[in-house]
């Protein structure tokens, strides 16, 4: 399963007034950028060794994370992604690119959600080379906040909710801090918070948001992420982790991907005394392989 490519517009120009309008700086047809296709026949180049930037207006404020980017033959050597404030061009956050190095083929960006109707990608060219694109799609790869409109069914459940907060908090595709789930004064050591599937996805990162009021809920002292096997809860083989400690805020998982249909997050406590330091989330996203 996968999200929809929000930068898809294979009628063109002549599209209706709201359906996405791709822009690029240097030569080329614009529109093969979103057309649907990455034949040879179907793609963009920059200037010849000149850095190139291709963007893509999504006619409303959508919220993204990922961009792919099918380069041709002469792939920049660097991607940049930028989202537009409104008034300027600002660098996404926390942008992996996945491979590390572009190549020609299929190269994905994933950032830090953003709520923007603009995204830009700023190319540098590979010596004396255009840059060649064939096709720049744009996703909010977490299935978790568009689940409903996937056909997914999520369901979430806690160990411990705090009275107050809700385990729906971290469902809602944003990360502002309320709602929130905590499991404030459970007086446990540990605990989790876990979605089921009614379907197993893929996955092979998550994002946690970890809500922070800098007294009873902070970040905990540990995580792990799980992941449904069918009969029980196993880690999943965690292949990096952004930041190495539980931080506030962003923290990603990356893993060996898994198909499962169901992901928990176990987390050990601060201080799990009565009155102490527990854990609590604003938002948890599964990102795509
Ligand atoms: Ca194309």
């Amino acid at each position: 399963m996968s999200t929809a490519n929000l930068a898809g517009n294979a009628v063109g120009a002549g599209a209706p007034f709201g359906t996405p309008v791709p822009s690029a700086s240097g030569q080329g047809d614009v529109w093969a950028l979103v057309d649907g296709s990455v034949r040879p026949d179907g793609g963009w180049r920059s200037e010849p060794g000149a850095d190139a930037w291709v963007a893509v207006d999504l006619m409303r404020p959508r919220a993204v994370n990922a961009v792919t980017l099918y380069a041709g033959a002469t792939p920049p050597s660097r991607i940049r992604v930028q989202a537009w404030t409104g008034s300027d061009w600002l660098d996404v956050a926390n942008a992996t690119a996945s491979p590390a190095t572009p190549a020609q083929g299929r190269d994905l960006v994933t950032f830090d959600t953003v709520r923007t109707r603009r995204l830009r990608l700023l190319l540098t060219a590979d010596g004396d080379a255009p840059v060649e694109i064939r096709e720049v799609e744009v996703r909010n790869g977490n299935l978790l906040s568009d689940a409903s409109g996937l056909g997914l069914t999520v369901t979430p459940s806690a160990s411990y909710t705090y009275p107050g907060d809700t385990v729906l908090g971290p469902l809602d595709g944003s990360y502002a801090d309320v709602p929130h789930w905590t499991s404030w004064d459970s007086k446990n050591a540990q605990d989790w918070y876990a979605v089921r599937l009614d379907r197993p996805v893929t996955a092979s990162r998550l994002v946690l948001h970890f809500y922070d009021d800098h007294g009873g809920v902070q970040p905990p002292r540990d995580y792990t992420v799980e992941y449904w096997d069918g009969t029980g809860w196993r880690p999943v083989q965690e292949t990096g982790r952004r930041p190495e400690r539980p931080a506030a805020g962003f923290n990603a998982v990356d893993f060996t991907p898994v198909s499962a249909a169901g992901f928990r997050l176990l987390a050990t406590n601060q201080n799990p005394v009565d009155f102490g330091v527990y854990v609590g989330v604003t938002d948890l996203e599964r990102l795509g392989p």
